[in-house]
């Protein structure tokens, strides 16, 4: 994809806020201070920075001026298109700050270095939604092995999927090694008011189309819950281009009348959390007009399946010999049986709910990140049942990820 002409306007995908490319100056973002985590003062050696802005050195200033990116002649915007391309420096040429050039976000409260898919446009926001402990980090961790440690959408024409660099520390240290390795269940989800500027960021391509961006966001539970922390903190939901929604039947009444916690599910009494008022608000609040896909999926199946015995069903795993067709059908059945389990849980106001948004956008699925019940905080047995299925029905609903290149 070529160089965008530099009057062209983003949305920083952190603060929401528009950004015009060629009014953003190109900063440092890994110069040596801050990759020994020294005090900020100047960077190492070499050239001075041309200015600071907040804790980011200048490397390039903005090409185009303020006042020159609005409405002018076409003079002026052929003029303006010469001096407006602007690529990315290369990282030679900034040798005293190491690398990674970026353009910054100056709006004031956001002053983030922007991705390089800012130039072409191709963020694509998806966070995992659901309740206190409904299961989305242990979904995100189980997920993201799936699809980029063991490559599971390839077969679906998914020609790249990686974690970011940078990514990558987050999710080894903060959630594959203790699902993974230690077999620890996962601390909770603190509040952080930074969560906008903190996604997991994986890089996609789906065959013939251009290289995006998926920013997976992983939010507490407790400020999901909360609609003013919402408003505050989670402005990117208002712009999700989908949304993974996870239910937590341990919310909800079993019909056999036993309880969660005479099964072994810790803190269940605590988790009674209505789940339909979450649901409803996320669709409430996207922005007018977004036509965001949205996959409603069971959590906990393994759980589900121990008290709905007649329809465990979604508890096999596919075959990975199935083509893309019969994956469909499968789809489909499991979407069936997941309503019916749904209404065996009593689940109607979600079930009701589902009816406000266009039923080409809603999906209904059923996951066990676990796939087992963690006995004294320790995973015995992890055994994640039909966890792609969700983020591979969203990604083909959103239609720029996979439409061709230009
Ligand atoms: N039985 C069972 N429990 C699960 C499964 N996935 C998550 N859990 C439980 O749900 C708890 C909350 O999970 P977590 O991923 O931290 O939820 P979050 O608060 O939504 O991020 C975990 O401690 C597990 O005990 C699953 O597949 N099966
Ligand atoms: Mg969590
Ligand atoms: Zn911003």
């Amino acid at each position: 994809m070529s160089q965008p002409p530099m009057n062209t306007t983003r949305t920083c995908p952190y603060c929401g806020r528009d950004v015009v490319l060629g009014k953003l100056p190109i900063v440092a973002t890994n110069f040596g201070d801050r990759l020994t985590g020294e005090p900020l003062d100047r960077p190492a050696s070499g050239a001075e920075p041309l200015r600071w802005v907040g804790e980011w050195p200048v490397v390039a200033e903005a090409p185009l001026p303020a006042s020159q990116t609005s409405n002018r002649g076409p003079i002026g915007r052929a003029r303006e298109s010469l001096r407006g391309a602007m690529p990315l420096p290369r990282p030679t040429e900034l040798a005293a700050f190491e690398d990674s050039p970026a353009r910054l976000c100056t709006h004031d409260t956001c002053l983030t270095p922007l991705p390089a898919e800012i130039d072409t446009g191709r963020i694509f926001i998806v966070p995992v939604v659901g309740t206190v402990a409904a299961g989305k980090s242990s979904y995100l961790t189980v997920v993201l092995q799936q699809a980029w440690r063991e490559q599971r959408l390839a077969r679906f024409g998914f020609e790249q999927f990686t974690l970011d660099e940078q990514s990558v520390e987050t999710y080894r240290q903060e959630y594959h090694r203790r699902l993974f390795r230690r077999k620890e269940i996962l601390p909770g989800t603190q509040f952080d008011e930074d969560v906008a500027k903190k996604p997991l960021v994986c890089r996609i391509q789906y065959e013939g189309s251009d290289p995006a961006l998926l920013f997976l966001h992983d939010i507490g539970g407790e400020m999901l819950m909360d609609k003013s922390m919402r408003r505050r903190f989670g402005g990117f939901m208002r712009r999700a281009d989908a949304i993974i929604f996870l239910i937590d039947p341990v919310c909800l009444d079993r019909p056999d009348g036993r309880s969660w916690a005479e099964r072994g599910v810790l803190h269940a009494d605590d988790l009674d959390y209505p789940q339909g008022p979450l649901f409803r608000a996320c669709v409430e609040e996207l922005e007018p007009g977004r036509r965001t896909p949205i996959a409603v999926t069971l959590s906990k199946s393994d759980l589900v399946a121990d008290a709905l015995p007649e329809i465990g069903r979604f508890l096999k795993e596919p075959s990975d010999r199935q083509d893309a067709d019969e994956w469909n059908q499968d789809l489909s059945d499991l979407e069936q049986t997941v309503i019916r389990a749904l209404q065996g849980l009593s689940e109607w106001d979600l079930l009701n709910a589902q009816r406000m948004l266009d039923p080409e956008l809603i999906s209904f699925h059923a996951v066990a990140a676990l796939g087992s019940n963690p006995q004294n905080g320790e995973v015995i047995d992890l055994a994640p049942q039909r966890c792609i299925d969700p983020l591979a029905t969203v990604l083909f609903r959103i239609p720029a990820l996979t439409e061709p290149a230009t």
